[in-house]
């Protein structure tokens, strides 16, 4: 086989995102377009660390394209003289799955085909990520490496008659320009199975799941993949292994357009699932997204756990899962949207708080420093330092672990038996998708403006007969404490005096258009209020997000898409 350079011209906007870059198929799909991307990984790899004779980890949830990208993935890897690709059978591997290969089998990195919780299919999304050696999603300075590169593209290399097949497990050979080059498909899910299987005590959960000894009758549990590449790793851990029954591991087979729904584990798109658990004959359900690292928790009768009070309860009860209660709890972290529900829970056990920007990748630092265990996302994202990307599945297997530690014990009465101990941090999220870019950028530069001024400070508020008196007006600025890398810009927050926040900011996931993220949250120790509606509680918080913002004028939207 021999290597080819083929000229080529950049595209624009190749700028990865939050987590990679994310654009229609159709993109994608462009002469060129992913052959320039994925050259660009590999020269912003090259330019570091030493690419030839590595091994990468390259996989996807299983969307439409993902296979056609593995290919050209290979060929282009080949012609650039790493040494093996591990590849998952058909080309499926959940991300959570990604980050544990790349750190058990020391690998340089890997590339991650996703676009999440987006819709898949030929007229809907894809992405491409790229994982550095920790497991975890590169670093701002590394994106931007990549980002640099893709404007400046001529060539790429690649090995244009090699193909691999991923259907057949075991190792493939090539010989590229005399260069040997191996491919080995595995299987997707064992090896997570087995990190699984060390973290937490399957037969604990088992005895839960069947209703043994304290627990007198069985703990009904269902899942839902919609149709993400969570299925197989389900059926593998929740009903082979933990005994759940196989009817109650829905939408379970892997759909290259996830049945043309939206794989986004929320109240709005895995409406089937809380419609199955409002029926009360479950006691917990879980659903997960496209790629396996989002998760939503319900309880009996469809009770919804924010996730951030379930990042809060998971810490509260650390000790019910052997591995924090073998190796400690080094310390917490959530992003700064996310309400601080955890902060209450660091500060009674005394440990580091850390509040980060948007992300998974400022999480990975920390927890390579050894001063963080366990964090999450207000966007139905949480994990642990087990591996360096949140993991839904291992967040259900954690709440099954604490149900287990609790007899008699429901997924709601663990919630409010924390709201009497803690307070409840009310909080709400609401979407407004693909608006038009220059109204959205308006908004911004709107609010931007009140920053730089300043007289906006020490304003009283009121809407539905509550005042609120604004503290402070910020953009969000963090400075990593491992590296002290500085990320600005990440979010515009209004800080009131009763403790209460909003923040603003724009999504760094879609594929076209702004989204608009508008985030409230207040936090409410009278016990008289702990059961109500989040939504009643912050309907004043969020007119005042819309008086200030002028979100309405600036964007012709009078109400968001999505409200979690
Ligand atoms: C969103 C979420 C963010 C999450 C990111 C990736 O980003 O808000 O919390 O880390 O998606 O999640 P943004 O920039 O659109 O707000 V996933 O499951 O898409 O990897
Ligand atoms: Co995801």
């Amino acid at each position: 086989l021999k290597i080819m350079s083929v000229p080529t011209k950049p595209y624009d906007g190749q700028k990865p995102g939050t987590s990679g870059l994310r654009k229609t198929v159709k993109e994608f799909q462009k002469p060129n377009y992913t052959e320039n991307f994925i050259q660009a990984i590999l020269s912003a790899v090259a330019s570091v660390e030493k690419l030839e004779k590595s091994l990468l980890v390259v996989g996807g949830d299983g969307r439409f394209y993902c296979e056609d990208a593995v290919q050209i993935i290979a060929k282009m890897c080949a012609a650039h003289k790493v040494g093996k690709l591990l590849i998952g059978q058909k080309g499926i591997f959940s991300t959570p799955a990604v980050s544990n290969l790349i750190r058990k089998n020391n690998a340089l990195g890997g590339i991650i085909l996703t676009a999440s919780h987006n819709p898949g299919g030929p007229n809907a999304d894809f992405g491409i990520k790229y994982n550095i050696s920790n497991g975890g999603p590169a670093p701002d300075a590394f994106t931007n490496k990549i980002f640099d590169h893709t404007k400046s593209i001529k060539e790429y290399l690649t090995v244009p008659n090699m193909t691999i097949n991923l259907e057949t497990l075991g190792v493939q050979k090539f010989t590229v320009d005399g260069v040997p080059f191996e491919v080995e498909i595995i299987d997707p899910v064992s090896d997570y199975v087995a990190l699984m299987k060390d973290l937490f005590d399957f037969r604990q959960i088992k005895d839960l799941i069947s209703g043994k000894g304290t627990h007198k009758k069985p703990f009904v549990v269902t899942f839902d993949s919609l149709h993400g590449v969570t299925g197989p790793y389900v059926r593998k851990i929740f009903c082979e292994e933990l005994g759940a029954s196989k009817e109650n591991a829905c939408n379970a087979d892997p759909l290259p357009d996830f049945g043309g729904e939206h794989p986004d584990p929320n109240l709005t798109y895995a409406h089937k699932l809380v419609e199955r658990m409002q029926k009360g004959t479950f006691d917990f359900g879980a659903a997960f997204d496209g790629d396996g690292d989002r998760n939503m928790i319900l309880g009996k009768n469809g009770f919804f756990v924010t996730p951030s009070d379930s990042l809060a309860v998971i810490g509260a009860n650390a000790t019910c899962i052997p591995y924090f209660a073998k190796n400690g709890i080094k310390g917490f972290a959530r992003s700064m949207p996310t309400a601080g529900a955890i902060d209450r829970v660091a500060k009674e056990m005394g440990k580091e708080l850390f509040e980060v920007p948007t992300g998974w990748k400022y999480f990975g630092n920390l927890m390579d420093a050894g001063r963080l265990s366990l964090c999450g996302e207000e966007s139905f994202g949480t994990g642990s330092d087990h591996i360096r990307e949140k993991d839904g599945v291992w967040t259900a297997l954690a709440w099954l672990s604490i149900l287990a530690a609790h007899p008699q014990a429901s997924v709601e009465s663990m919630v409010t038996k924390h709201w009497e101990k803690y307070g409840r941090n009310f909080f709400t999220r609401y979407d407004y998708e693909n608006c038009e870019d220059a109204g959205a950028k308006k908004m911004m530069d709107h609010l931007t403006a009140l920053i730089h001024d300043g007289k906006i400070i020490g304003k009283e508020f009121s809407e539905a007969g509550k005042t609120f008196k604004l503290a402070k007006i910020d953009n969000f600025s963090y400075k990593d404490p491992v590296d002290n890398s500085l990320s600005e810009n990440q979010g515009i927050r209004l800080l009131f005096e009763d403790g209460s926040r909003l923040v603003f900011r724009l999504s760094g996931t879609g594929s076209t258009g702004s989204t608009i993220r508008l985030y409230g949250d207040c936090y409410e120790p009278d016990q008289h209020k702990m059961k109500m509606d989040a939504q009643t509680i912050l309907k004043p918080l969020i007119s005042v997000a819309l008086q200030v913002s002028k979100l309405q004028e600036f964007t012709g939207r009078n109400a968001p898409t999505v409200i979690t």
